[in-house]
């Protein structure tokens, strides 16, 4: 195995005995084998679409693929290797869409030799035999740093917005020239274009402007379908009672289970990234939505080992269960550990037995609230506020910070840098990072609260709207904002949102806590050069630079 996709890569360099997150190297080495298949399905799907025809069926199954492979979402060998047997119907799907698409318009279809003189590996072992010569090793020793880490870049780019993509074809909205772009960008990646870094980083580019449309959808499907997010104060201790937990990102879940648990007696609990599900008018209307429990998803093990009830794992973000919960965890979707119950159908009821068998929390804790859900449309609606306050130099400096959490050490730095960010500023968060802060106390600023929380990763377009109304409102660009983004990441979802901050011209940014290992100098160079991101320093060094 070879993978250095995620902010926790051993080393900072590559996993290649073992996944720092849990992978197996068999694991890793058939999630190769998914994204070279999913390149050779999209090398047909690509030229089909260029003659106008496209296959749903082919289309989601590049997306799921993809997905798939983000960090923390699918460690089943079997489930892999299932999904890639489907994936070998779905080439010659694509083949033959391909031909008769060529067909039809009286041409003869070019033959694309590598994938046409393909014999797809049938059995696990050939399977594992397979990938070894076209994985990350194999090219990194072939094409070098800089154009495998330019390609990867792309790739994780790419993993990130089949994400956001799912979550919104879940729901109902999907966009084909979003699918033709993704075979395109895969494509790409065959082609001896995808070797030269010119073309390439052009192409990440591309993936974050494109990926702004996978989040604008996302949006629409999460408030067309949920009501826009509002201000809410939410309990973030238990209450008496059965209970459930349910983490990930998937806000369609938390529903079902809403409506599955109504008369049960369950209290269902939010975790980690499923926080702001807790703002949203459709889904706060039900009255067991008692709360958020505990903290960021890398902190699962303790709070999942401590609480009294089921817990059900809706996207990415799963860790080696241990054996006290490993019976009462449940996955759905996408994600899936070997031996935890994996519910296909969306029929909730043996998470429901599972958190009645259990004994629940014998007494209500102490309340304590914070409060959530200050997406676009909240904050849109106090914004002639907020710029009077701007103008009457009440409010000094906004700062976005936003990302992901992890297990670093490092990660203090955003503890730090929220509680010393000056009592006349403001703090946005977004994702999971906020975790690290979000229980202290930062008061407000003329009754506007000093920690503004947007959403999850998956909200970045919210702020992204915010940011752009502040411009207009300030008739200047984003960049002259007194506004300052500071990022951190952990996972593929992460990049994708930074190559669209890139993609928007963003200047600036300072992203931590340490830099991607598939970065290389070179491509670094490139992003200062441009775009003058950097590497955080302290918080105190960065405060002081910024706020100058
Ligand atoms: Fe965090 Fe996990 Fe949302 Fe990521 S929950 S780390 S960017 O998967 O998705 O922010
Ligand atoms: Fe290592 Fe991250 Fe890849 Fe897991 S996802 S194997 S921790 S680089």
């Amino acid at each position: 195995m070879f993978c250095y996709q995620c902010e926790q890569t051993a080393g900072g360099h590559g996993c290649t005995k073992m996944g720092v997150c849990g992978k197996q190297p068999e694991t890793s080495d058939l999630q190769d084998l998914l994204i070279y298949l999913s390149k050779a399905i999209s090398m047909y799907a690509w030229r089909a679409a260029e003659l106008g025809f496209r296959k749903e069926e082919i289309d989601r199954y590049v997306v799921e693929a993809l997905f798939t492979t983000v960090t923390n979402v699918n460690f089943d060998s079997e489930r892999i290797v299932n999904f890639i047997k489907k994936g070998y119907n779905i080439l010659a799907e694509a083949r033959a869409l391909y031909e008769k698409a060529a067909s039809d318009q009286g041409r003869q279809p070019h033959k694309i030799e590598v994938i046409d003189s393909w014999n797809p590996p049938q059995t696990y072992e050939e399977m594992l035999a397979e990938s070894q010569g076209i994985g990350i090793a194999a090219r990194l020793s072939q094409l070098g740093d800089d154009v495998t880490g330019l390609q990867e870049l792309i790739t994780y780019g790419l993993k990130g917005m089949a994400a956001y993509a799912d979550h919104a074809a879940i729901l109902g909205i999907s966009d084909p020239e979003v699918y033709k772009f993704i075979h395109e960008a895969l494509n790409f990646l065959t082609a001896d274009e995808g070797r030269d870094a010119d073309a390439l980083t052009a192409m990440a580019l591309k993936v974050g402007e494109v990926n702004l449309r996978v989040m604008e959808m996302l949006d629409e499907a999460n408030t067309g379908t949920y009501g826009h997010p509002e201000p809410t104060v939410v309990r973030v201790t238990p209450k008496k009672g059965k209970a459930i937990l349910v983490s990930g990102h998937d806000l369609k879940d938390l529903a079902i289970l809403l409506e599955q648990t109504k008369d049960k007696g369950i209290n269902i609990y939010t975790h980690g990234e499923m926080l702001p599900c807790l703002a949203y008018p459709e889904l706060k209307k039900y009255p067991h939505l008692a709360g958020n429990y505990g903290g960021a998803w890398q902190d699962q093990k303790k709070e999942f080992d401590e609480f009294p009830g089921a817990i059900l794992m809706t996207t990415n973000c799963i860790q080696k269960p241990a054996e006290t919960y490993k019976a009462r965890i449940f996955t759905t979707g996408l994600v899936a550990w070997p031996g935890v119950t994996h519910i296909a159908d969306k029929d909730f009821t043996p998470v429901i037995e599972a958190a009645l068998a259990e004994e629940g929390f014998t007494e209500d804790a102490p309340e304590k609230t914070i409060t959530i859900g200050f997406g676009r449309n909240a904050v849109m609606s106090v914004a002639p506020t907020v710029i009077d306050a701007v103008k009457a130099g009440k409010i000094r400096h906004f700062f976005l910070v936003g990302g992901c959490d992890g297990a670093k050490s490092g990660r203090n730095y955003y503890t730090e840098f929220a509680q010393k960010v000056p009592d006349d500023c403001v703090i946005l968060t977004l994702a999971c990072g906020k975790y690290r802060f979000n229980k202290l106390e930062f008061g407000d600023i003329g009754g506007i609260p000093r920690l503004l929380d947007i959403g999850q990763c998956n909200d970045a377009y919210s702020a992204i709207k915010i940011a752009g109304a502040l411009a207009e409102a300030f008739d200047c660009g984003v960049n002259d904002l007194p506004l300052s983004i500071i990022l951190s990441w952990y996972e593929q979802k992460a990049v994708c949102i930074l190559l669209t901050l890139l993609h928007l011209g963003i200047k600036n940014m300072k992203l931590g806590p340490t830099l991607p290992a598939f970065v290389s100098p070179a491509v670094l160079n490139v992003l200062v050069e441009n775009f003058n991101i950097a590497p955080i320093k302290t918080a105190d060094e960065d405060l002081a630079e910024i706020l100058g």
